[in-house]
């Protein structure tokens, strides 16, 4: 088979990408202040096994030992995140800073760039300080959240921003709001299902907070353009998750069906910050539950991102139907209407692997919004690897498969469809806390024996080595 043509931007980011509550652990010490997944995973119930993130992959302990893995690996960059209650314990705008928590992360980025490896940095990954939870409602508090917020990402561009030039504001602000004040599944938990959170209203909750996020993420790109950039000379933007949405026939209904998914689920945020307006349809469906912006709040909002941080994991066929809000009122299957299945399955019911749906993702995101993507997560969770003999799990076929299917889509992309991508970054760097799945769901392209902290190289890492984006050679077996 004709090799594709491999030509990748000569600055073109790839490495593994992490997120700090799923790898750190450590979490009472050197005075980091407790987060709201700290409470809620350890709420008997809230994960499936049990298993809080006080110890993760132990990374805060082991953060050189992680980075020398890193560079065997040869990664170009590494994407991480912060946690806000490490470098802040009580989260507020008054609230003292913790030195240890800055020396951490300033001696863990001097660690990456001494191995010539650039630190891709996430502002907030779900960690919320408890105290600010606890003091407001933390999302829910647009006027508190939004100067808290903004206070903490200076003092991180104020201590790192001379040597980060790549910060992400908010991981999947969808998630934050639909998963954490809708179903209930992720902190705070919050839920109008009595089952799950005595508190809880999932009819407007989720709006509010993604109202809220989206206002903090443009106040914070507002100060790094007044009062950093020019001297710093960083990127800075927000990073959604989003997968495809193929409509399930042609049938006119699932074609819109189909786009109405995805103006609930990249729309909702995409479209006020690149294009400056909330998707119709999102109005229609939710009238005034839906909080409006001001014009002043429009003027920050339109345009505060310098590129668009995709997260995306899966393709779903979109069929008209169905009583779900926070999918747009779309129903979502990977079972074709010829009873066959998209793709392979994965351990988590939500993931099945359909690179095409990847190269189609980039190519939509492009046309709309018109900006360059940088991919920060992209992965796989091969079913059943929990409970393999560390020989078998290492040879993780059907992640390697996936990372075959969408490396070659994103090359397809660049190369034949004009897209202008930047980045790919694959989760995980390692197993870890897969946040309400706790630790049985592993989408690592390490294994991570849990019991002694070792670290095992999957097929997958290498496969992704090998790669090497560079090497011509790779591409002929494509
Ligand atoms: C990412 O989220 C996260 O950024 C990362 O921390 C995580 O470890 C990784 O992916 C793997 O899960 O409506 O309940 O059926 C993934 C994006 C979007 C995947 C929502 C699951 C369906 C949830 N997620 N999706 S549900």
């Amino acid at each position: 088979m004709a090799a594709p043509a491999s030509k990748l931007p000569k600055d073109f980011l790839w490495g593994f990408a992490t997120a700090a509550f799923q790898i750190e652990g450590s979490t009472s010490v050197d005075g980091r202040g407790p987060s709201i997944w700290d409470s809620y995973s350890r709420i008997p119930g809230k994960t499936l096994d049990g298993r809080s993130g006080d110890v993760a992959t132990d990374s805060y302990r082991l953060w050189k030992e992680d980075q020398a893995l890193l560079a065997e690996y040869g990664v170009k960059a590494y994407r991480f995140s912060l946690s806000w209650s490490r470098i802040i314990p009580l989260g507020g705008r008054n609230d003292p800073v913790n030195p240890q928590g800055i020396k951490f992360y300033s001696d863990f980025i001097d660690g990456l760039l001494e191995k010539g490896i650039t630190p891709f940095v996430t502002l907030y990954h779900w960690d919320l300080p408890q105290a600010l939870h606890d003091r407001y409602g933390g999302w829910l508090n647009k006027d508190e959240v939004v100067k808290d917020y903004t206070r903490y990402a200076k003092v991180c561009f104020e201590a790192f921003g001379d040597r980060v030039k790549h910060w992400l504001t908010i991981n999947e602000p969808w998630c934050v709001s639909i998963l954490g004040y809708g179903r209930g599944v992720f902190a705070p938990g919050r839920s109008s299902d009595r089952s799950r959170s005595l508190e809880g209203d999932s009819s407007t909750e989720p709006w509010i907070v993604g109202h809220s996020i989206i206002l903090a993420h443009a106040h914070v790109v507002k100060a790094y353009r007044e009062e950093f950039k020019s001297k710093q000379r960083g990127q800075i933007g927000i990073t959604l998750n989003g997968d495809w949405e193929m409509p399930y026939d042609d049938s006119p209904e699932n074609v819109a069906a189909a786009q109405h998914a995805l103006d609930f689920a990249i729309g909702w945020y995409a479209d006020p910050i690149y294009l400056g307006h909330y998707p119709p349809y999102m109005r229609t469906v939710l009238g005034n539950r839906m909080p409006d912006f001001t014009p002043a709040e429009w003027k920050v909002i339109k345009g505060s991102s310098d590129f668009y941080g995709m997260n995306t994991y899966t393709t779903n066929l979109a069929r008209a139907g169905g009583d779900d809000e926070f999918q747009g009122l779309v129903d979502y299957t990977f079972t074709r209407p010829d009873g066959s299945q998209l793709g392979v399955q994965a351990e988590c019911a939500w993931l099945q692997d359909y690179p095409d749906g990847f190269r189609s993702l980039l190519n939509y995101l492009w046309k709309r919004y018109k900006t360059p993507i940088f991919v920060t997560e992209n992965g796989f969770a091969v079913k059943g690897e929990n409970e393999m003999p560390i020989s078998k799990v290492i040879k993780d076929t059907d992640r390697v498969n996936y990372f075959r299917g969408t490396t070659a889509a994103l090359l397809k992309a660049i190369n034949e469809d004009g897209v202008d991508v930047r980045s790919y970054f694959p989760w995980s760097f390692l197993d870890n806390f897969e946040w309400a799945d706790g630790y049985g769901t592993r989408f690592g392209v390490t294994y991570v024996d849990y019991a002694t902290q070792k670290r095992y190289p999957k097929e997958s890492g290498k496969f992704l080595v090998n790669v090497s984006w560079y090497s011509p050679l790779y591409w002929t077996s494509a």
